[in-house]
Order: structure tokens, then C-alpha cells, then sequence
């Protein structure tokens, strides 16, 4: 998409015909002449390439129109840098957003074909971890629907997220090749790469004013071919751009060795320049500071600024005046290399006075946290940055330099509080603390959830935030309800629409409207339906899918997200062998026990060995459960492999009960919690990231809280905390961890799991053993409470009404005002 020879008369094209016939017609088209297939030969992913590049045409005048004007208002645009987009299937919400949904089922139902079985062809773009990944692609969406001129920049990985498979209950990572049917969601645009420079030296000379310069000479290069991805609003005629870099080899770099002869060695660094885009890391919340990594963060940043200036920019543009035009927002430090990078391209290329091109650049970017974690503060030792890119090293040392000096002036020489909050870090090693980077470098840091921007206000960035106090402020994330309430809870929707009109979709606000009909009889029976039906449906998609059978009239309790120790998926699978140990030992009657289906969802880092172990004990200790002739009976594990997006979607909507207990002062903010609240299912979970948020708005007699505060842990910590006196001490505990320690679940091989135990028993640095009891208590009330279907669901008809607010059109509201601009930006 790019304008810059646009002109009044350039002609647009219009949308193909909405209608049955239309839709026919084109599809046949696509399948004939784009396919180069007839119907009765196609196979189903010919059909399902043609049905997509169909649904396409409907977009592609608004994204032309979209684009044009753009350009044209030349209005202040966003520009989110992400490395990562957990889009999720592309079908599926293009039919949501422009309303298709029907035409095209009945158009291809004219023809023969499923609509449903063709949506099963997608393969997801997981090009994400976790949360912050799924994040940037909420808040896209929602950037579109409230028709914000905004543009995503980030990596068209080759590869995405590892796909995960089980042997004998281990994780297996399988490589994700999700363009390998085809990839009908994207255009290419290779006329327009962009050339990046790594290596080499710099060096300095006097320009024709006089005047002494610096400038680089990369030792190497690559090139980005930009591929755009269409970001449909969710009926508004508007489709913004997520413009995704990808690696090519530069034709110059083959050329020279070429020459020389060598036609393998010039193939062989082909491959090498293609590397930087190949794979997503799979490493969430724990930076392993691979250089390929940092090669990845600074090509896609180098790509998108240099994009954005020249071909966003009108020619001529004076780039004094760029923080009117722009703000890149840092998705975490991943892009915050591209603080240096504007610097190097205002004092090197655009030959700016050093002052006036840091008062930009510092008023062109905002820089987002989503971790408390001491060792996700990503850093990079000074000796690779000085070798991969010796100019942003010089420039990142003058930023701190004169930043340090502003230190020493106001706090009258305080050398402890210099080296505290030095952006380079002499210990263990050299290296640049990007966290520090981009508070210095930006005009805005903001938390992701209250809480969370409250402890780095208090505690990880304490000495910036008594320094510039209005530079920090937070912002709750939140979840679109277009991709997980209406397009994943076709039922909900419909009932919530049937009751206070379809207003909500974008103004989620609304669904205060709904609090009054929970006290009402028949809109709870009603609900109570949808949520068997959505059970019903999980039934059989995991059937289908995974061979795994769940018993619907059940409860299902529900731990979907990264594994992690601080997240805490052992005190869920303590409970589990809890509840087994009981009954298998005449502790408490099977009769006694609410059934349940304890369902997780996880994948590991491939490096983080406890994560693994965890993931095996998981299915040791679920593979004995289920196959316990009385346990099973009201208690089942199912662990379907390979959680993503996807399966969300299904699983989130069927929730009874929705698993948030990580220990308090960990989570930055969790989104997953937002969307099982808003999917009716309650919570039981700690005073953490965002849940504070939600249990203050659900209400306390909605939502199952339980365990240490923060304040609370820290003072544990700060004691001492021994989690063998919590073993000592209380006796459920100990024969919980006693059974797995003596090999239960393993074969009677208590090795198996020792490093599990001795880890909990010795450090339990996430305090499982001190939350033990009040999450079995909390347990207990659920169990109470969900005794009473009638009292559930008008809580969890309360949660829906109650949990507006974790719309991501609102965290959009909260970043124009906030961060992005004092008003909000006007729509061009
Ligand atoms: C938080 N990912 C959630 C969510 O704000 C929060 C880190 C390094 C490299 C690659 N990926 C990562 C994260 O740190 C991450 O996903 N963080 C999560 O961000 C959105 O809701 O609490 O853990």
C-alpha cells in the first residue's frame, strides 16, 4: 500500500456484489482462474484458497480507499512496532468483519460445499508467544474498528510458534510451516525492499559546511520485502495494513561472490541473510540474548522506520515535524533498537543537530511493559551490539552520557543512583538494559494492568519514575470481542443481542445493559443453555481433534496459557492429586465430589527444562487419574496438545471456571482472564495483574479469590520463606507431594519427577506450598457454589455484564489519550 504517486483521479475499484449470485460468481471465478481448478476436481484446500481470495475482493476496495485517504489527510498515524502477531485464522474474522458470513455459507452451500469444513483448512499465523503476541493483534483489530489511521510493522516469520506434540505425556516441538498450503491472506510487495546494514565501522568526516560528521559503513547487508496483511474494521468500510517484513539475501552480496567462482558459498550466504526472518523464538518471558535475535529486532524496526518515512511521508517532508505525524509504540523492549536507529537517521542521513534530533525522537516513541520478571528485562552484551551495530553503540552511549548527566545535576552527584540507572550495565557483564532505553527514550512508559503499573512505578523502574513522574501512567490491557465473543460465541452473541441489540459489539460498554436479566429466571435458563451448548461443541472438536473424551454434564475447570513456574500451573495439578489421594484413599466418597474436568492448555520454551517437566507430570499424573475406575468418574485431565488460538476460541467459550493464580505481583496483567470473563465463566484467582480489575468489577461475590497479596509474598520473601515448613505442616500437602514423589504417576519410579519436588520443597520461588490451602479452600467454595446452577449463572451473567471494560477499544481509548496524543486522533 503504498501512495506516494496517488493522485485525485487515481481510479479505485468497487466491491464485488454482496449477494448469493455474486458471491458465486466470483468464487468460481477465483477457483478457475486463480486456482486453475474446476469445482468437481478441486481439493479441499483449493477450495479453501479460493473461498479465501473471494472473501478478499470484498476488503479490497476499502483498503484501497483506506489507504488513499490516509495518505491524503496525512492525519497522525500509530505506528505499533510488535515482533509478534498471534493473529489467530484470517477467514474467520474477515467474514466477521464485513458481515458475509451468510452469503457466503449459503453460496457455497449452492455449490455443494461446507462453509464450516473450509474453515477448518486454515492453518493460524501463530507468529506469536503468548499474550503480548495476541495483544498487538487485539489491538489492531480494535485500532480499525474505531477507525484510528494506524499501521502495524513486525516479522513475517517463516515459521511460527513450534507446534507441540506429546510423547509418553513429554513435549516434542514440531517446526510450524503455516504458509505451506499457500498463504491467501497476504501481497507481497518486493519492489518496494528496503536495504538494512549490519556490521562493519564508522567512521568520521567533515562535511561541505564544515562541519565534523559521523557516518556507518555496514560490513553487510540484507533486504526486507514488506508484506501487507489486510486489518479489516469490523463494519466500518475501513481496512488498516499490519505490514510484516521478510529477509531476502541482497543481489550485490551474491553478485561479489559470484564473481569469484564460488557458487556455493554465494548460495550459502543466501541462506544466511534469509535466516534473520526464518523462525519465531519460542522463548516467552525468559530472552536467551541470541544474535540472531537481536539481528531480527533490528531489521524489522530498520524496515518499518524507513518505510514509514519514505513512503508514509509526502517527498519533501520536513522530519522536525515527525512526532506530528507519528508515534511508534514499543511492544516491550523487542523494538526499542529503533530509538538509536531514528537518531542515526536524523544526525547521520538528515544531517540534525544532536539536541533537535533527540527532542524528536523522544516525542516519537512510547514504550509498553508487560513484565515484572527481573530476568525478562532483556539485555544486550555491549560486545555484540558494538559488533552488529557499531553506530547505534555510539549513539546509545551518548544518550546515556547526557542523560547521566541530568542525573548527576539533580541529585547532586548521587554516583550510586548514576550506576543504578545507567543504560549500561557493567555486571555480570557489559550490556544495554533496553527496559532503560526506552524509558529514556520515549516520551511515555506505561503497566498493562493497575496493579502492574504500580509496581514499576514502586519497584523495577523506581529511580525513572522519581525522575520524570509524568512520563509513566498505565494502561489495562483488554481482549476484542469481535474475534473472542462473537466470532468465538456465536450462541452468547446472539442472546446478548436478542436482549440489548448488537451495539455492543463495538461499544462493550453496553453489556451493563445485561445486569438486570440476571435476575432473571429465564435469560439464566437460556444462558445455562449456550454454555451446554458450547460444552458440546468442545466435546466434539476435541474428539475430532485430539481423541480426547470429556463428559460434558461436568464441570469444566479451565488453566489455558504459557507454562511457566510463576504462573503456577503445579498448584492447579496439586489440587488434582489432592482430590485423587482423597478419594483413592476413602478420604472423601466420589459421591461427595462435584465432577470435573480439569482441562490445561500450555506450551513450554523449548530451553526451559522445569517447564518441560511440569508439562509431563501434567499428563503422568492425568493419565492415572482418568484411568481410575472410581476417580475418574468425577475427575478427568485433559491436556490437548498444542493450545493456540484456535483452540481457544472453543474451549474459552465452553469455561465453567476460569484458572488465574499465578503468585501475586507476577502477572503483569493476563488476558486470558478477560476472556473467560466476558465468555461467563467465574474465576478463581489471586490478587493479580489484571484480575484485581476484574474481581473490583464483577464483584467479590462473583469471583473466587484466594492467596497471598503482593505485599504479602514480598513480605514472606523478604523473611525468608521456607516451603518445607509448609510441607512439614500441613498433611494433605505432604501425601499430595509424598504421591508424586514416590512414584505414582510415573510407574513407581520416583526419579522420575524428584527435580519437581525438590525444586518445590527446597525454593518454590512462586510460593505453590504457601498458597496451597487457601487455593484448596477456594476450591471448596467453588464446589459449593456451583452446586447451585441457578446462583452460577447469574455470577457468570454478572461477569459478562460486568467486564466492558476489558474491550481493547477501550485500552485504544486509554493510549490516544493517554500516550498517544492528548485528544484523540483524528480518523483519516
Ligand atoms: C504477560 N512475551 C501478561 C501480556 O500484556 C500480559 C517475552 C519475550 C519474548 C517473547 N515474548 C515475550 C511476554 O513477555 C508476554 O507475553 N508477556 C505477557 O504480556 C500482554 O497480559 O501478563 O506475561
Amino acid at each position: 500500500m503504498y501512495c506516494r504517486h496517488v493522485t485525485e483521479t487515481t481510479p479505485l475499484i468497487t466491491s464485488p456484489e454482496p449477494t448469493v449470485e455474486g458471491f458465486v460468481r466470483e468464487y468460481l471465478r477465483e477457483l478457475n482462474f486463480s486456482q486453475g481448478t474446476i469445482l468437481e476436481r478441486a481439493t479441499t484446500n483449493d477450495q479453501y484458497l479460493a473461498l479465501a481470495r473471494t472473501v478478499r475482493h470484498y476488503l479490497m476496495s476499502r483498503w484501497m480507499q483506506t489507504t488513499v485517504s490516509q495518505y491524503r489527510s496525512q492525519a497522525k498515524a500509530v505506528a505499533y512496532l510488535s515482533a509478534e502477531y498471534l493473529l489467530g485464522r484470517q477467514l474467520d474474522n474477515a467474514l466477521i468483519a464485513t458481515g458475509l458470513e451468510e452469503v457466503a455459507a449459503e453460496a457455497l452451500a449452492s455449490l455443494g460445499l461446507d462453509l464450516d469444513e473450509l474453515r477448518e483448512v486454515e492453518v493460524e499465523p501463530g507468529l506469536g508467544n503468548g499474550g503480548l503476541g495476541r495483544l498487538a493483534a487485539c489491538f489492531v483489530d480494535s485500532l480499525a474498528t474505531m477507525s484510528v489511521p494506524a499501521i502495524g510493522y513486525g516479522i513475517r516469520y517463516e515459521y511460527g510458534i513450534f507446534r507441540q506434540r506429546f510423547d509418553d505425556g513429554r513435549q516434542v516441538e514440531e517446526p510450524d510451516n503455516w504458509l505451506d498450503n499457500g498463504a491467501p491472506w497476504e501481497f507481497a510487495h518486493p519492489e518496494h525492499e528496503v536495504a538494512v546494514g549490519f556490521g562493519g565501522r564508522t567512521e568520521t568526516y567533515t562535511d561541505d559546511d564544515g562541519r565534523e560528521r559521523t557516518r556507518w559503513l555496514p560490513g553487510w547487508q540484507v533486504l526486507g520485502v514488506p508484506y501487507n496483511y489486510m486489518v479489516p474494521g469490523y463494519r466500518n468500510g475501513r481496512v488498516n495494513t499490519l505490514r510484516l517484513w521478510s529477509a531476502r539475501a541482497t543481489h550485490a552480496f551474491d553478485l561479489k561472490i559470484f564473481n569469484y567462482g564460488d557458487y556455493a558459498e554465494a548460495v550459502r550466504s543466501q541462506t544466511f541473510a534469509e535466516n534473520i526472518s526464518k523462525v519465531l523464538y519460542p522463548e516467552d518471558s525468559t530472552p536467551q540474548g541470541k544474535e540472531l535475535r537481536l539481528q531480527q529486532q533490528y531489521f524489522f524496526v530498520a524496515c518499518s522506520i524507513r518505510d514509514f518515512i519514505d513512503q508514509l511521508l509526502p517527498p519533501g517532508f520536513d522530519l522536525h515535524d515527525l512526532p506530528d505525524r507519528v508515534v511508534f509504540q514499543l511492544n516491550d523492549t523487542h523494538p526499542v533498537i529503533a530509538v538509536p536507529e531514528l537518531m542515526r537517521i536524523l544526525v547521520d542521513e538528515r544531517g540534525f543537530e544532536w539536541d533537535d534530533a533527540w527532542q524528536v525522537t523522544q516525542r516519537c516513541f512510547a514504550y509498553t511493559c508487560h513484565t515484572l520478571l527481573p530476568e525478562a528485562l532483556e539485555v544486550w552484551p555491549v560486545e555484540l551490539v558494538g559488533r552488529l551495530l557499531p553506530r547505534h553503540l555510539e549513539i546509545v552511549y551518548r544518550i546515556n552520557d547526557e542523560f547521566l548527566a541530568q542525573v548527576r545535576e539533580r541529585s547532586g552527584g548521587d554516583e550510586l543512583l548514576v550506576r543504578r540507572m545507567s543504560i549500561i550495565a557493567e555486571h555480570p557483564e557489559r550490556s544495554v538494559r533496553m527496559a532503560y532505553l526506552a524509558t529514556v527514550g520515549g516520551s511515555k512508559v506505561n503497566g498493562v494492568a493497575e496493579l502492574h503499573s504500580q509496581l514499576l512505578r514502586d519497584k523495577v523502574l523506581a529511580d525513572f519514575a522519581a525522575f520524570w513522574p509524568e512520563k509513566f501512567t498505565n494502561v489495562t490491557n483488554g481482549v476484542t470481542p469481535r474475534r473472542f465473543v462473537k466470532l468465538a460465541n456465536p450462541g452468547l452473541s446472539g442472546l446478548i443481542t436478542e436482549a440489548i441489540g448488537d451495539g455492543w459489539v463495538t461499544d462493550l460498554d453496553r453489556l451493563r445493559e445485561l445486569e438486570p436479566l440476571a435476575d432473571d429466571a429465564e435469560f439464566r435458563r437460556r444462558f445455562r443453555e449456550v454454555k451446554a451448548a458450547n460444552k458440546d461443541r468442545l466435546v466434539s472438536f476435541l474428539a475430532a481433534r485430539d481423541g480426547i473424551a470429556i463428559d460434558p454434564a461436568t464441570m469444566l475447570d479451565v488453566m489455558v496459557k504459557r507454562l511457566h513456574e510463576y504462573k503456577r500451573q503445579l498448584l492447579k495439578l496439586l489440587h488434582v492429586v489432592t482430590l485423587y489421594d482423597r478419594i483413592t484413599s476413602g478420604d472423601l466418597a466420589a459421591a461427595d465430589v462435584t465432577p470435573r474436568t480439569v482441562v490445561f492448555g500450555a506450551k513450554a520454551a523449548p530451553g526451559y527444562v522445569m517447564a518441560k517437566e511440569i508439562i509431563a507430570l501434567i499428563n503422568h499424573v492425568g493419565a492415572v487419574v482418568n484411568a481410575h475406575p472410581d476417580v475418574s468418574r468425577v475427575l478427568r485431565v485433559a491436556f490437548p496438545a498444542n493450545y493456540n488460538v484456535t483452540v481457544a476460541e472453543t474451549l474459552v467459550p465452553a469455561a465453567d471456571l476460569s484458572e488465574q493464580i499465578s503468585l501475586a505481583g507476577k502477572e503483569a496483567s493476563g488476558t486470558g482472564n478477560m476472556k473467560f470473563a466476558l465468555n461467563g465463566a467465574l474465576t478463581i484467582g489471586t490478587d493479580d495483574g489484571a484480575n484485581v480489575e476484574i474481581r473490583r468489577l464483577v464483584g467479590d461475590e462473583n469471583f473466587f479469590l484466594f492467596g497471598l497479596t503482593e505485599p504479602e509474598a514480598s513480605a514472606v520473601a523478604e523473611a525468608g520463606y521456607r516451603p518445607a515448613s509448609y510441607y512439614e505442616e500441613n498433611v494433605s500437602l505432604r501425601r499430595a507431594l509424598d504421591l508424586i514423589a514416590r512414584g505414582t504417576f510415573s510407574g513407581g519410579d520416583g526419579s522420575v519427577f524428584e527435580r519437581v519436588v525438590s525444586n518445590l520443597l527446597s525454593e518454590d520461588r512462586f510460593m505453590v506450598l504457601a498458597d496451597y490451602q487457601a487455593y484448596l479452600d477456594a476450591q471448596e467454595r467453588v464446589e459449593r457454589a456451583y452446586a447451585d446452577p441457578d446462583a452460577w449463572s447469574r455470577s457468570a451473567v454478572l461477569n459478562v455484564a460486568r467486564s466492558g471494560f476489558f474491550s481493547s477499544d477501550r485500552s485504544m481509548r486509554d493510549y490516544l489519550d493517554r500516550v498517544w496524543h492528548a485528544a484523540p486522533l483524528t480518523a483519516g
